[in-house]
């Protein structure tokens, strides 16, 4: 299978988060990349697609924030990476402000995905990686695999969240249909809901978003990812949630990822987009299931078992120590 990954993804390397009160180590490390990467040996360098398959998801004054709050920020004399502390929750009138921590807020779902001078050009070649590996696919590979990171499925049209910014496996499935596909399917088995990925195709009925993911009653992004959550409009129907309780093991998941693959079966994709999440895996440090790394290859040969071609995008996975395996052990499966 070929796979695709830039060095240029490493640097985004925030100092910090906030998590329960405190600012504790950045979990989404550089270092987790590189592990990948070693483990899988010969990923290829992602060629480069410009920006337009970015806007074509992203609001252009997001992307514009990406590119300059870091050094608006440091110009306003602050040391550390950019973080906001308010948030427009109530939007009470359509503001257009200037001051970075308005737009912080603004462009922010929380306080846990600091921007660095370096974070563009992480996220920017992550959304390449994703792309080239749609290339591949339309070259005739039945699967590719992106090694995103930052990963993506947090991050919604205009804002980031949850260590992510561009988000990569919307960006693909937006190129596939651009490109003249008709319908794309995005199984997302990260330990969390995509909730930018849901927000993005909210009203499409031509995507696909399917999630499995720890209930948001109990974690994070809480105000998404609920069973009653199943699209609008002409999305109506093309959202399906499936929450489960902390502690599920693989019999449960591939329970509930057999009935998300009838789903997308039904709805004849000419694409899966798969958003893969090592943070299932038992010992996940933020995490709370119990997928072992030898339960992976199964849980991929039943995705591979359905016939579509399939675009393996890299989410979340912070086991460092055992990530390299956990990744390995899923792409074994195709
Ligand atoms: N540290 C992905 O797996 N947690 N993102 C915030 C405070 C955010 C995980 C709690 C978890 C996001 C791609
Ligand atoms: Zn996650």
């Amino acid at each position: 299978m070929r796979g695709f990954f830039d060095p240029r993804q490493l640097a985004h390397a925030p100092a910090k988060e906030l998590h329960n009160g405190g600012f504790v180590d950045y979990a989404e490390k550089p270092l987790r990349a590189e592990i990948v990467s070693a483990a899988l040996g010969s990923l290829d360098r992602p060629a480069d697609h410009g920006e337009a398959p970015i806007l074509a998801v992203h609001d252009a004054g997001y992307v514009d924030f990406l590119k300059t709050a870091p050094e608006r920020w440091a110009a306003a004399g602050r040391p550390g990476d950019v973080m906001g502390y308010i948030w427009p929750i109530v939007r009470r009138r359509p503001l257009r402000l200037d001051r970075i921590d308005a737009l912080a807020g603004q462009y922010s779902l929380d306080a846990s995905t600091p921007l660095t001078a370096d974070t563009w050009g992480a996220a920017y070649w992550s959304a390449q990686s994703v792309l080239s590996a749609l290339d591949a696919i339309n070259d005739g590979e039945r699967a590719a695999f992106a090694l995103c990171r930052p990963p993506g499925h947090h991050a919604g049209r205009d804002y980031l969240g949850g260590y992510c910014h561009l988000n990569t496996a919307a960006i693909a499935a937006q190129a596939a249909i651009d490109g003249g596909m008709k319908r794309v399917a995005i199984l997302d088995i990260d330990y969390h809901h995509g909730n930018g990925t849901q927000d993005i195709f909210w009203t499409r009925g031509d995507v696909f978003y399917a999630s499995i993911h720890a209930d948001p009653a109990t974690d994070y992004p809480f105000y998404w990812g609920h069973a009653d959550e199943v699209g609008e409009g002409a999305g109506a129907g093309t959202t399906l949630n499936l929450p489960l309780p902390q502690g599920t093991g693989l019999d449960t998941f591939r329970a509930a990822q057999s009935k998300a693959l009838a789903a997308i079966a039904a709805f004849a994709p000419d694409l899966a987009i798969v958003s893969f999440g090592a943070d299932t895996y038992v010992d996940d440090p933020i995490s709370g299931f119990a997928i072992r790394t030898e339960d992976y290859t199964g849980l991929a040969r039943d995705i591979a078992g359905c016939g579509w071609p399939v675009l393996i995008a890299m989410e979340g996975g912070y086991a460092v120590d055992a990530l390299g395996a956990n990744v390995a052990s899923f792409l074994a499966g195709f």
